[in-house]
């Protein structure tokens, strides 16, 4: 079995000492259109299929700093090394230092941590772009896809600002399985949060993915919806075409969903609130409004809009979060 570390490897040589004591860097959340569920390699978290998000201003600050011991600061609390974020963090980390580094790491999320927004994205990218800076790797964006992708699939696609395809590949190794942006931009294309909940989720989506393909009925049409999904999104957002791309973001969501519910045991992320707030959305759309939600892991929608409507959604919408 191809390990990370053979990956890692490949990628920047053999374990070396830090050029620099401390660097930090940012990278954006993103929110998939056409979302990644389901692996072909969970070791190296390779996707069934290519996934096609877009990139938040919002997103994650992290610093490394060389230190004596391991120590881990999130959104201004320490964190316990026992638990999962940390040692998830740290096990990320040793498969690049030598055994006597140590990091003192601080972390903060622009947005909520494991409450289905992302975090974990744009949290292992900007540690790999800390890492780079800090080992003097200077790798391409590519390489550095590659090397998030270890750390959380989705942070692969957080390297990128506007629209990103991550491209499953077909190689057992990965080498071909990482993240371009589009060129096409969508400056009037908007995104909004209706916070259903920000509590931890009852089952992470790694573990939900998993079961999901390991037990869904339905998980055998997944491949061929998203193929039809993405040349779709992809004629919308070259088109600028906001009801298509609306309409197949909506679907693909909702689609991921079911599969999901079909798993045994089923998975249902979705909170009374989500149910009303998707028929809230419909509503609004049967009155003309152009309006359509994606969602992850989790109960929280995120809501597709134009900006020039900004103000009918604030009206319509007025706990929406983040608007951008
Ligand atoms: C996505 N999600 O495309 C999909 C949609 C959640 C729903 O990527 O196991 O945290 O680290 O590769 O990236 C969340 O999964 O999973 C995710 P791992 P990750 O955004």
């Amino acid at each position: 079995m191809i390990t990370k570390r053979d990956i890692v490897a490949q990628i920047v040589g053999k374990a070396q000492a830090p050029q620099k004591s401390e660097a930090s860097a940012f990278a954006p959340a993103n929110i998939a259109l056409i979302k990644y569920w389901g692996k072909r390699n969970s070791e190296l978290n390779l996707p069934v299929t290519n996934s096609l998000s877009l990139s938040l201003s919002l997103g994650t600050h992290t610093s490394l700093q060389v230190a004596t011991s391991d120590s881990c600061v999130l959104n201004g609390a320490e964190c316990a090394p026992s638990a999962p974020f940390t040692k998830r963090l740290f096990s990320y980390l040793d498969l690049f230092r030598t055994p006597d580094t140590y990091f003192h790491i601080e972390t903060k999320n622009e947005i909520p941590t494991a409450a289905g927004f992302a975090s974990s994205s744009s949290g292992f990218a900007a540690l790999t772009l800390a890492l780079n800076s800090l080992y003097g790797w200077q790798k391409e964006p590519r390489e550095l896809s590659i090397l998030a992708r270890l750390g959380s699939g989705s942070a692969c696609r957080s390297l990128f600002t506007g629209f990103v395809e991550w491209q499953a590949g077909t190689r057992d190794d990965g080498m071909d399985s990482y993240s371009t942006a589009l060129t096409d931009t969508w400056p009037e294309l908007s995104l909004g949060l209706l916070m259903i909940s920000d509590k931890q989720k009852p089952i992470d989506s790694r573990s939900a993915m998993q079961n999901t393909v390991e037990t869904s009925a339905l998980y055998h049409s997944w491949p061929e919806k998203v193929a039809h999904d993405l040349r779709l999104a992809r004629k919308a957002i070259a088109e600028q075409d906001f009801c298509l791309l609306g309409e197949i973001a909506e679907s693909n969501a909702l689609a991921m969903h079911a599969t999901m519910m079909a798993s045994l045991p089923p998975i249902l992320y979705w909170l009374p609130e989500s149910v009303a707030a998707m028929h809230k959305i419909w509503k609004l759309r049967s009155e003309g409004l152009p309006i359509y939600f994606t969602m992850d892991a989790g109960p929280n929608i995120k809501v597709l809009f134009l900006k020039k409507d900004s103000a009918t959604i604030q009206q319509q919408l007025p706990e929406i979060l983040l608007q951008q």
